[in-house]
């Protein structure tokens, strides 16, 4: 079995989960009458410290009905441009939302600056756009798992609501972020108009994301959902595991933290590869290769028993996860070694 560091999507749901799937007590969610995923919502609200939650497909379908709840046609939003949001979601909300969006710069941790988001404000002013929403990502995929605290969202929130604009956060890995600082993400979620959170990644269910927020936004959230064509039966089976995962998951991710520590210094020493370790605080773990490509380097890893993934040009990522042990990372460092030490000879 090769070890599988692609992405923290690639987990499997655990025996106890598979049991409360088998297990689950379901309804017509259309009708919301299923009462296994009524308790997920409920959970999941009142983890985010919000009134309300609606369980979505993915964490795709979650920005996506987030933003499509916040903005009109002809609307702007401002998001950063390493975001998921701006990268990997096949421009869904300009295509369905005819919403333009307007990139400001991440820094290394995947912040975006105040003062830039409140110079990106449009004035009200016939010839411009109205900025609608800022959305932001906790933490950050493409910036390896950066961390924004309570402080930086905040301020981002607030640079939001002054010009009359949502704010949105894509926590599809919110519960690193919580667990990197040692806070409820409640605290995290606070400024948020709606918060959406991956179940299907870290916390290894199977499927499913869930968008928190007040009762009314919620309501518009699910309406959408409805349009985009998210509105599920018998979605009980889907909840029931991530009941479990909401239960049980969660603290397990220090050890992800943990590996993805072991990984990125055993990386910082090996010839051609560049990173900044002491970086790193959550699951995602990004370097940089000299003198060759992100995808042969990726190959020769493959053909090592290593699956990693291509982040950007030049550059492989790395992510731990509940399949991935400390023995897996050591392992992982002695391809990631012969890869680098053949690349630096010229042989790989
Ligand atoms: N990220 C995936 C890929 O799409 C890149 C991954 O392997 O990391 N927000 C963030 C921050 C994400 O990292 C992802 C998935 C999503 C949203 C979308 O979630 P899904 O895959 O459930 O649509």
């Amino acid at each position: 079995m090769p070890i599988d560091l692609r992405s923290d999507t690639v987990t499997l749901p655990t025996p106890e989960m598979r049991q409360a799937m088998f297990e689950a007590e379901v309804g017509d969610d259309v009708y919301g009458e299923d009462p296994t995923v009524n308790r997920l919502e409920a959970m999941a609200a009142q983890r985010m410290g919000k009134e309300a939650a609606v369980l979505v497909a993915s964490g795709t379908m979650g920005n996506l009905v987030s933003g499509l709840t916040h903005c009109q046609r002809g609307d702007e939003a401002i998001i950063g441009s390493k975001s998921h949001m701006l990268m990997y979601e096949v421009a869904s909300l300009a295509a369905f939302g005819g919403v333009q969006m307007r990139p400001i710069a991440n820094d290394e941790r995947g912040m975006i600056d105040p003062d830039q988001v409140e110079a990106a404000m449009r004035p009200v002013n016939i010839h411009q756009p109205r900025t609608a929403m800022v959305a932001v990502e906790n933490t950050h995929n493409r910036c390896s798992g950066g961390v924004l605290d309570s402080e930086d969202v905040g301020a981002l929130a607030e640079a939001a609501h002054r010009h009359g604009a949502k704010f949105h956060i894509d926590g599809a890995r919110i519960f690193n972020a919580a667990v990197a600082l040692g806070i409820p993400p409640s605290e995290l979620a606070r400024p948020a108009d709606t918060i959406t959170f991956c179940l299907s990644k870290g916390l290894s269910c199977p499927v499913g994301s869930v968008v928190c927020g007040s009762k009314e936004t919620i309501e518009g959230v699910r309406r959408h959902r409805k349009m985009v064509g998210g509105g599920m039966r018998q979605a009980g089976v889907i909840a029931a595991a991530g009941i479990i995962a909401l239960d049980t998951m969660v603290d397990r991710l220090a050890e992800d933290h943990e590996n993805a520590k072991r990984l990125a210094l055993g990386l910082a020493t090996l010839p051609g590869i560049h990173l900044n370790a002491t970086a790193i605080q959550t699951n995602i773990v990004i370097f940089a290769v000299k003198d060759r490509s992100a995808e042969s380097f990726v190959e020769a890893l493959q053909s090592r028993g290593v699956l990693a993934g291509v982040a950007e040009r030049g550059k492989v990522r790395l992510v731990t996860h509940y399949g991935v042990t400390a023995e897996d990372v050591d392992q992982a460092l002695n391809a990631v070694e012969a890869v680098a030490r053949g690349q630096a000879r010229g042989r790989e």
